[in-house]
């Protein structure tokens, strides 16, 4: 898959890329991620990318036009087969992120990242980009930019050939899901040596009987998911991530001039077509 992130901050992005899952993701060509300054975009002398808040106020709000182009720039560039591009924008105002969004996001051909600042980004340039607005929760961050590259995380050890794909897949066959396509939470580990500071390893481990080691491990999987995340398992279908709009996905500007709501992909027309992520 092709990641574009869209930053103030482009250099906060180079060890990331560098290091870790995703540089093993990126070296086995499962992903591609090309990170572009907003800046290089403004069409005023100076680069400026944020004014004043009409209305007053305290801070800055980023402005439309150099967001703007720098979507068009990067949706333009080197399109997939069929164009298609999911745009999303880091913000304290959208949607949590949870793992059946990440796996529906992993499965698409190219995103676009767009990571915010200062107060906020002009709302008309949100609205007429129409992207998926995605939180990584209720405390407040000074920029998108590290909302991104979890999501980069998340997304690229779930590519085929990376580090955790074939760990996720099998997860999945032994069902420690919650109703919600959650996962829940992981049992204890342990490790040599057998006694440590007093502190034994559970008998049952050392037992070489296999389906007992396996129904203990499901046991302490629901034991702890019930002491410590409760919620994650009371069925809530308005915890799912909701189906996306039917203009969440874009058609790159080199292959249709203008992206409507009629003319977007999978979407039949309508505004209902979207599949929503597996689990919903
Ligand atoms: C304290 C400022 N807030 C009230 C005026 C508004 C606000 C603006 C911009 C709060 C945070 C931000 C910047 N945050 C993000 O861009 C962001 C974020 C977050 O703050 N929390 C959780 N997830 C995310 S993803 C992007």
């Amino acid at each position: 898959m092709r990641i574009d992130v869209l930053t103030i901050f482009p250099d906060l992005f180079a060890g990331f890329l560098q290091t870790s899952i995703p540089a093993n993701a990126i070296e086995a060509g499962a992903l591609q991620c090309h990170v572009h300054d907003i800046r290089a975009h403004a069409a005023n002398r100076h680069h400026k990318v944020d004014d004043r808040p009409f209305g007053g106020g305290p801070g800055m709000v980023m402005m439309c036009q150099p967001i703007f182009d720098a979507v068009k720039a990067a949706e333009s560039q080197d399109p997939a087969a069929d164009g298609v591009v999911v745009r999303v924008l880091l913000s304290p105002q959208g949607e949590r992120l949870t793992q059946p969004r990440v796996e529906w996001l992993a499965q698409q051909p190219r995103l676009l990242l767009l990571c915010g600042h200062y107060e906020g980004i002009d709302e008309r340039v949100i609205e007429e980009l129409n992207p998926l607005e995605i939180s990584l929760g209720d405390y407040v961050l000074s920029g998108g930019e590290l909302g991104a590259m979890v999501l980069i995380d998340a997304v690229a050890r779930l590519q085929p050939g990376v580090l955790g794909h074939e760990e996720s897949a099998a997860e999945d066959s032994f069902s420690v899901r919650t109703p919600d396509g959650a996962h829940l939470l992981d049992c204890p580990h342990y490790t040599r040596p057998r006694e440590w500071n007093g502190r034994v390893v559970p008998d049952v481990l050392l037992s070489g009987d296999h389906a007992a080691v396996d129904r203990w491990r499901d046991e302490q999987r629901v034991a702890r998911t019930r002491a410590r995340r409760p919620d994650l398992l009371a069925h809530d279908p308005l915890a799912n991530p909701q189906p996306l709009p039917a203009a969440n996905k874009h058609k790159s500007a080199t292959h249709v001039a203008r992206a409507t709501r009629s003319n977007a992909p999978d979407t039949g027309g309508g505004l209902h077509g979207e599949t929503a992520p597996e689990g919903a």
